[in-house]
């Protein structure tokens, strides 16, 4: 297996220097067992197994699909010696340490937010993937499955957009192969997408269109309910036909994913934007006086859903921060300040 084409890059190659030795080995871990992790190397699929002593200070945590890990060779048992830093990565509550977060997925470019025609795209779901995206450092695509099922597909973009009006909304069906060439393109060589959506809407039947092979189990959709099962019970990174590599999850519910307040003002920029013009620097946008944002809502300009969705996101996020430690408090507020600069920059540009 070539490295590159797993997602390795002169960063990791760099990050890996220090640990560049005759018995050590850099891979990707494709999958997570309890101790153990298999990782592709440029020797092919290896497992390795993940010391008690790997993250003695609790902050990494143990690897995650998708990590790049230093394998050591040294003896009979291949051991798991470290986790290169890691670019971008999903988290969510540890389980037994609810204040603390442990990363599901990471080295992620896109995260591919998944909805259906066919039980209709819900913007409220999309507004949380995508601040979960942006949060994770990764870029989101909202994907529209099962096109072949609409009646009103323009209606069904529409509705997707709604939910994310700034994001591109690729719409395809796995079915019938239909517009998954526009998604090929954006998951060229080192590219590593996730995908992110309630069960049912297609994740898997995509995960095997886009592998050209069966390798995730589909569900039966019930017909009762038109509601897809729990297939997918594990987390697993594949190299695609196209380039790139993929990682097919179980849904965000279950993964009770982790949000910071710092992403969820990326979710939502045009109501950043006119924050700024607010008569208070901190202005909440809920009551204040001169809330240049409730002017914009009130002149049909920005939609009050999405206000709606801007607090509850919010209000989520800074409860969560709430019980961080002050450290990580203080690392999420300065991430927050350089995001929203960021955001502001690229508003400003787009302005001129
Ligand atoms: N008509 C149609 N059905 C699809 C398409 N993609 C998935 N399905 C069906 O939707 C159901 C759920 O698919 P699955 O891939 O298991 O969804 P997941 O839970 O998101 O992984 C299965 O019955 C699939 O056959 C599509 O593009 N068109
Ligand atoms: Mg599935
Ligand atoms: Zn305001």
């Amino acid at each position: 297996m070539n490295l590159e084409g797993l997602g390795w890059s002169r960063r990791f190659q760099s990050l890996y220097i220090p640990f560049d030795r005759e018995h050590h080995e850099p891979g990707r871990v494709v999958r997570v067992d309890r101790g153990l992790v298999t990782t592709e190397t440029r020797q092919g699929p290896t497992t390795a197994v993940v010391p008690g002593r790997l993250d003695p200070d609790g902050e990494t945590g143990p690897p995650a699909v998708g990590d790049w890990v230093v394998l050591d060779h040294a003896a009979d048992t291949i051991v798991v010696r470290a986790i290169l830093p890691r670019r971008s990565a999903l988290a969510r509550r540890r389980p037994g340490a609810p204040d603390a977060a442990q990363a599901v997925a990471a080295n992620l470019d896109l995260v591919l937010v998944i909805e259906s025609v066919e039980r209709g795209p819900n913007p409220r779901r999309i507004e949380r993937a995508v601040a979960l995206a942006w949060d994770g450092g990764a870029t989101p695509v909202v994907v529209l499955t099962k096109t072949d099922l609409a009646d009103d597909l323009a209606g069904a973009i529409d509705r997707a957009n709604e939910g994310a009006p700034f994001i591109d909304v690729v719409a395809l069906s796995a079915a019938t192969d239909d517009g998954v060439d526009e998604l090929r393109k954006r998951l060229g060589p080192g590219t590593t997408a996730v995908m992110l959506g309630p069960s049912g809407v297609g994740k898997s039947t995509l995960a095997n269109r886009l592998l050209g092979e069966d390798r995730f189990a589909v569900a039966e959709v019930r017909a009762i309910d038109g509601r897809g099962r729990h297939t997918t019970t594990r987390r697993e990174l594949v190299a695609l036909p196209c380039g790139g590599c993929l990682v097919d999850t179980p849904g965000v519910r279950e993964l009770g994913l982790w949000l910071g307040a710092e992403a969820v003002g990326t979710a939502f920029p045009e109501i950043e934007a006119a924050g700024r013009r607010c008569r208070f620097r901190d202005c909440r946008h809920l009551s204040e006086p001169g809330c240049a944002v409730a002017a914009e809502v009130e002149a049909g300009r920005i939609d009050a859903a999405r206000l709606a969705s801007y607090h509850r996101l919010q209000r989520e996020a800074e409860r969560l921060e709430e019980r961080l430690d002050p450290s990580r408090r203080h690392e999420l507020r300065s991430r927050e300040r350089s995001f929203s600069r960021l955001i502001r920059r690229t508003l400003e540009v787009k302005n001129r």
